[in-house]
């Protein structure tokens, strides 16, 4: 009997496990990947009786090798809030799914464990962009100022790691930054007492961040700024979170981070005004790879020579 861990390599994926992990501690096999790489379960092959556990990745998406898995006689533990399409009922499958736009995949852990590991659960909120909820648990918890602060960090850390076209381009692989959490029952004791992972993250958030800030855009205007980053790897990490904080800085203007993904295309992410968090799905559905939702969206691969094409449609939709 083998025991597989299979989460996503984001703060909200890594923070579940170390929660479920902390409670029940298992020597299992670990299965995770970057953010964007959430066809887990495909490359997972069991047999009777193995004990599988998947965490933060659409179930919608992985339907097809749940079934397989299911069918090979493993128990299957799966907690998320995507949406999961008909989820398949099965007496060896235990679902804790909960789409609500207020909760995520840690924050369900963080119900199902009592509230065992809560500064855990709280850290993710803040790393999947749930803040206010993050917030309010944090007051509720009566954390101090500072001590939320640490928290909104690390939780902003974890997820900037996940970013990347493949593992290579990340500081820490997800399982091992996986490994270096569960060490610690408290993300206090982490961010206190392995100074050397807390400082290879934040040293390298701050860095990425602000050779991305310094990218001159390749179209500007009060309304919209387009961004092309070089094909490096500091580029591909920090494509992720960039978009977040030009938004945070620019609350009017639209912004697209352009990444290259292949000789002839971009891989480009769309974020609306904060002051206006509308026409981004609007937009990407302009493209055949596009999609996404009204605040944030994106299109997995426009060609190179259609950029002008995606600046005059986001002229359209918000100059
Ligand atoms: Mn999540």
């Amino acid at each position: 009997m083998r025991f597989i861990d299979i989460f996503n390599g984001d703060a909200d994926g890594i923070c579940a496990l170390v929660q479920l992990r902390l409670a029940e501690p298992r020597a299992s096999e670990l299965v995770t990947g970057i953010k964007r790489e959430i066809n887990l379960l495909k490359n997972v092959q069991a047999t009777a009786g193995d004990k599988l556990t998947v965490l933060d990745i659409s179930m919608e998406k992985n339907t097809k090798d749940l079934l397989r898995l299911l069918d090979s006689g493993a128990e299957v533990f799966y907690a998320d809030h995507h949406q999961p399409g008909e989820i398949p009922q099965h007496k060896a499958l235990s679902a804790h799914i909960d789409m609500a736009a207020t909760t995520c995949t840690s924050l369900i852990i963080d119900k199902y464990l009592k509230g065992q590991f809560h500064h855990w659960a709280i850290t993710a909120a803040y790393g999947d962009n749930l803040t206010t909820v993050a917030d309010g648990l944090a007051d509720k918890a009566g954390l101090s100022a500072l001590q939320r602060e640490e928290l909104s960090s690390l939780g902003i850390y974890l997820n900037y790691n996940g970013y990347g076209a493949n593992t290579e381009d990340l500081l820490f692989h997800p399982a091992e930054l996986f490994k270096q959490c569960v060490a610690y029952s408290s993300p206090f004791d982490f961010i206190h007492e392995n100074r050397a992972a807390y400082e290879k993250l934040s040293t390298g958030y701050n860095e990425d961040m602000r050779a991305g800030l310094t990218i001159e855009p390749k179209y500007q205007t009060q309304k919209l700024a387009v961004i092309c980053l070089p094909d490096e790897k500091w580029a591909r990490r920090v494509s992720g979170v960039l978009g977040n904080e030009l938004a945070n800085q620019f609350p009017d203007r639209a912004h697209a981070i352009v990444t290259v993904k292949d000789a002839e295309h971009y891989l480009v992410s769309l974020r609306a005004p904060n002051s206006n968090r509308s026409g981004a799905d609007k937009v990407a559905g302009q493209f055949p790879t596009g999609g996404g939702r009204k605040a944030a969206a994106g299109i997995n691969s426009l060609p190179k020579s259609q950029l002008d094409q995606l600046i005059e449609v986001m002229e359209n939709q918000y100059a």
